[in-house]
């Protein structure tokens, strides 16, 4: 399908002319980093601004920035960008593999991570780390600039807690205090550019904290804070893991859609749950295992 909207096109190259610029166009403008939500929905009319702001020139928006104890990601950052980095595949290991289970190369190769979290589509992969790392999103406009804790910037299906005004400069993740391991598990109908059916985000310290989110199964990300409580400080057995498993149903509120019902999302995130929680463990012992394959994928 093509373009039938029309829009003026600006590409700014810093970013005080691109916040000079939102604050004129404001809800008129869409701000276009790898296109590969915006474009798609422009040209199936699900959005039709007058204005579109091209961000990719805008050079103080470039890339990762790794620190000893936290992680920037630039608004310009993709998904290939994040899965080159043998720093974060080797400390934020979660993080690393929800990049890898985005889509195909060929759009990990243009998606960015602030894309995908500014969309706020509930099935969205980036969430879950973003959730369990408890990272921060830094926004800038003329107004000034804000910190957003991840938990606070969901609002609803496609909608945060951004101003039409902001900007989105990047995301802030801190690494973990303690000894830790992670997990992504997506379940997808078939391998390649699938949207998740169900995503979890696994994150285990050695002090005991258990950090759990859910993508795609309710309107927007959320983390298990029920789960979270009765796990924390606990090692697991089979017991806890039974309770522990009988909770799942009352923090995901999944719905039935085309890419799957809503019983058959229930019991598979309690699946996942189990299988994810055991790999971190093995993890956690220095054991390599590969979560692609979890669910036979
Ligand atoms: C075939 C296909 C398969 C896909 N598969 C998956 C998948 O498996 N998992 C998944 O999670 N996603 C998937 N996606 C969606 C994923 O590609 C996007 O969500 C992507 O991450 C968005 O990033 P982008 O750079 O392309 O953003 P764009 O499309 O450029 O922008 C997306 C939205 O974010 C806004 N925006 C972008 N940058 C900023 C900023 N700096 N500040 C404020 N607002 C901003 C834009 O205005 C727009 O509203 C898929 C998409 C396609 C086309």
């Amino acid at each position: 399908m093509s373009i039938t909207n029309d829009f003026e096109y600006y590409c700014p190259s810093s970013l005080d002319e691109t916040v000079k610029l939102l604050e004129q166009l404001g809800e008129q403008a869409a701000l276009l980093a790898g296109g590969t939500d915006l474009i798609v929905n422009i040209k199936d009319d699900l959005e039709s601004p007058s204005a579109v702001i091209d961000i990719k020139r805008v050079s103080e928006l470039r890339g990762l920035d790794i620190d000893k104890d936290k992680l920037f990601i630039g608004a310009k950052t993709t998904f290939t960008d994040i899965l080159d980095s043998s720093v974060i595949k080797d400390n934020y290991l979660l993080l690393w593999e929800s990049a890898r289970a985005v889509a195909s190369v060929g759009i990990r190769n243009r998606a960015t991570l602030v894309g995908n979290i500014c969309s706020a589509v509930p099935c969205m992969d980036s969430a879950p780390a973003l959730l369990c790392y408890d990272a921060i999103v830094h926004t800038v406009s003329k107004t000034g600039k804000r910190d957003i804790p991840i938990n606070d910037w969901f609002i609803a299906p496609r909608k945060t807690a951004r101003k039409a005004d902001e900007l989105v400069v990047g995301v802030t993740v801190p690494l973990p205090s303690q000894k830790n391991s992670g997990c992504y598990i997506k379940l997808g109908r078939y391998g390649g550019e699938d949207l998740a059916q169900a995503g979890l985000g696994i994150l285990i310290r050695a002090d005991l904290e258990y950090r759990i989110a859910f993508t795609a199964v309710g309107p927007i990300p959320i983390r298990a804070q029920k789960i979270e409580e009765l796990l924390k400080g606990k090692e697991i057995d089979q017991d806890l893991l039974k309770q522990a498993k009988e909770l799942v149903a009352e923090e995901i509120s999944p719905i039935t859609d085309i890419r799957s019902t809503r019983e058959y999302r229930e019991h598979i995130c309690r699946v996942m749950f189990e299988r994810g929680l055991i790999v971190c463990q093995q993890r956690m012992n220095g054991e390599i295992i590969n979560t692609v394959r979890i669910l036979g994928g």
